[in-house]
């Protein structure tokens, strides 16, 4: 009989980017835990899914030249195959393109304003239209001006519709204090209630106008909603909330837990409970904000080309050897430093020595000592008692690390029941009593005692390292099924059973050589990276400063307001005066321009900058021929660091305007020497 439903979610991931290690953690994290809720007889919803809109997403998609839809199925597709690979056992995969989706945020955005939680209203603030920014007095320079290009803004407003979040600071307030495991771990939770709930909440921005690759606001169609907004609901539509059949949701609601890096803890213990409130529905049980793997101490990310992909690692270890590391490894709630050394020294260490030699040694001295048959129980020595009590006391021990998500010190457990069991055979000595006859008994105890433990083990296993698991038991000649429950009792081994020695579960390994050849995957990613980089640079130097137009999004605006738009992947730093000074502009004559030996999009061009002449690449071919240069007047950032562009050396960047259909150079509106400043 099942002891009751459980309800486990991963963050929904951005479809912008492939996924690296970082995200396989919190899935692989979430997938043990359903695992394991499943095996100790609890009926699981495992959530995960796709966070489609956005600007961001509507960007990357630009940048790839195809519609934000079909960029984002593309990059399901991707995703999915991924958790497929990881063998993830999730019973929901979610879309926030999915129709049920927009139709649940709509009705939930309608419910909250026809209620009066979500009302219109203005940001305000000094504006400038270039930039299409908005600015605080406090940030504006002399004379209003705007602190990004020095022109004058003027004072205006925008629509947008804003959710009521301070009405529920009290409210939630209240329940830190009642429900402290709102937010895990304890670190998290003060760090909400002192740097958010303590200061006051704002009402928060979820409607959008500057972009439109979002769901629509129901009622009007010039925003679309805040893809936070949007996002976190995912958690009850997916169950049919406000669905005439929400059977789900009556069953699941509210999660038992959301895991969660911690980077979005907020999002998840605060603007999600107030909307839950506002809603009258349940809160989540948990939420737990764990902790992020470090690269080089610094958080993965792919633009920073400090990425540990797991395709490589899987397709080399096997994919139990990543989940075992990434589990182990870590502690839950904390950072924790990547290296391909530990991983390595890790797998050797705990997989070959201490599992795989266990279950070798053990099948394979039943073969020879017993004609490869597990004996009935012989002459029993104290020694023994205490094995036992190590064993059939493990499960236990693993439930209540498990409840608390420690998953390292439920691992840690499991490998004190094969330490102890190792240690068994050092003790008892198996070939020195093998020498006698009359140690048979004691013998027939000791193998059968190894075997029991190997039971243990594999049903110990199970919910983290299934693949594993299946092996030992098939080593161990093992016919019926894996119960939980059986891992608490001694003596459950059928004699009889005929063991089948199988392949090494995880051979020894070569740390150097390993760590070299991941070394070189890891500068194969950064150099791909690099690459992509450059080619970025290049097309940003097609643009010019008015450009920044284009990017502005509404942040200064929600800010100028004392409004929060709490979306960290749109916004932008604005540069100060200061800022713009340091770069120093010229004017330059193209004396030279040609196509580049290695690249079809770039010209290398010779320019000639007063006294000196300048070799830039530049990213215009497709809009210039190299005939039609020479001679042009145009503005160059000259002291930008010299870089090498596919094998060319560029100093400096020219000036352009760009759109989606063509770039045009900046020029200069009359004669003027080359090399002349501008400013
Ligand atoms: O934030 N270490 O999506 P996302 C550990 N769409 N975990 C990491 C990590 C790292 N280096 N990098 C990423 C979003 N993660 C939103 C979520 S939910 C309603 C919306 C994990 O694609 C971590 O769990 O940026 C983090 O929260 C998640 O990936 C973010 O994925």
């Amino acid at each position: 009989m099942s002891k009751g439903n459980y309800y486990v979610t991963t963050p929904i991931y951005y479809t912008n980017a492939k996924l690296h290690i970082g995200h396989t953690y919190t899935t692989v994290a979430a997938d043990a835990l359903a695992r394991f809720k499943r095996f100790t007889g609890y009926d699981v919803k495992f959530l995960t899914g796709t966070d489609e809109h956005g600007q961001k997403i509507q960007e990357a998609a630009e940048k790839l030249g195809r519609p934000p839809q079909e960029h984002v199925d593309e990059m399901v597709k991707s995703i999915k195959a991924l958790w497929k690979t990881m063998d993830i056992s999730h019973d929901v995969f979610i879309r926030t393109t999915d129709e049920r989706h927009k139709k649940g945020v709509q009705r939930i955005f309608q419910k909250l304003y026809d209620q009066g939680d979500i009302y219109k209203d203005f940001y305000e603030g000094y504006y400038c239209k270039p930039c299409e920014s908005f600015w605080t007095q406090s940030q504006l320079e002399e004379e209003q001006a705007c602190p990004e290009c020095g022109r004058k803004t003027e004072m205006a407003r925008e629509e947008a519709y804003f959710f009521k979040l301070s009405k529920y600071q009290n409210q939630l307030m209240k329940y830190f204090e009642d429900h402290p495991e709102i937010c895990y771990p304890e670190t998290r939770r003060r760090e909400m209630i002192n740097n958010f709930l303590k200061p006051g909440l704002e009402d928060l921005c979820v409607s959008r106008t500057s972009f439109d690759w979002g769901i629509p606001v129901p009622f009007d169609k010039d925003h679309v909603i805040y893809v936070w907004f949007d996002a976190v609901c995912n958690y009850i539509t997916a169950l049919g909330y406000g669905e005439e059949r929400d059977r789900d949701f009556k069953k699941f609601w509210p999660a038992n837990v959301h895991i969660v890096g911690k980077e979005i803890v907020r999002f998840h213990t605060i603007i999600w409970p107030a909307m839950l409130m506002a809603l009258d529905l349940p809160l989540p049980d948990k939420v737990y904000g764990h902790g992020w793997i470090l690269f080089a101490a610094d958080k993965m990310s792919k633009s920073k080309g400090n990425v540990v992909y797991p395709e490589v690692l899987i397709e080399r270890y096997g994919l139990d050897a990543l989940k075992y590391f990434l589990l182990r490894e870590f502690v839950f709630g904390q950072d924790g430093n990547y290296t391909n050394h530990t991983f390595i020294t890790r797998l050797n260490a705990d997989l070959s020595n201490d599992l795989g030699n266990l279950l070798s040694r053990t099948v394979a001295m039943v073969e020879k000592y017993n004609g490869g048959i597990i004996p009935k129980v012989g002459v029993v020595e104290d020694l023994d008692e205490e094995l036992q009590q190590t064993l059939t006391s493990a499960a236990a021990k693993v439930e209540g690390h498990m409840e608390d998500l420690q998953y390292h010190d439920a691992l840690e457990e499991i490998w004190t029941v094969i330490g102890r069991t190792n240690k068994y055979i050092d003790e008892t000595t198996p070939w020195v009593l093998a020498k006698d006859e009359r140690n048979k008994p004691r013998l027939d105890t000791v193998l059968r005692n190894l075997s029991e433990a190997l039971r243990i083990t594999a049903i110990l296993l199970k919910p983290f390292m299934e693949s594993t698991s299946e092996k030992i038991r098939t080593q161990l000649g093992l016919t019926q099924e894996l119960h939980w429950e059986d891992a608490k009792y001694f003596g459950k081994i059928d004699s009889g059973v005929k063991v089948k020695k199988g392949k090494a579960l995880f051979p020894r390994l070569d740390v150097k050589k390993e760590v070299e050849l991941l070394e070189e995957e890891n500068k194969k990613v950064a150099r791909a990276q690099q690459a992509a980089k450059e080619e970025a640079a290049l097309k940003e130097s097609g643009k010019t400063a008015e450009k920044s137009a284009e990017k502005g999004d509404n942040s200064a605006a929600d800010k100028a307001a004392g409004k929060t738009a709490e979306n960290a992947p749109e916004e932008r730093g604005a540069a100060t005066i200061e800022d713009f000074a340091k770069l120093e502009f010229k004017t330059a004559k193209i004396i030279e321009a040609k196509a580049h030996p290695n690249a079809d999009k770039l010209l290398v061009l010779q320019l000639q900058v007063g006294e000196e002449t300048r070799q830039v690449v530049s990213g215009i071919a497709k809009d210039y021929q190299p005939e039609d240069l020479v001679g042009k007047d145009v503005i160059l950032v000259a002291n930008l660091k010299p870089v090498k562009l596919r094998g060319e050396k560029s100093e400096g960047m020219i000036l352009a305007a760009s759109n989606k259909d063509k770039l045009v150079l900046g020029t200069l509106d009359g004669e003027i020497p080359s090399g002349t400043e501008v400013s």
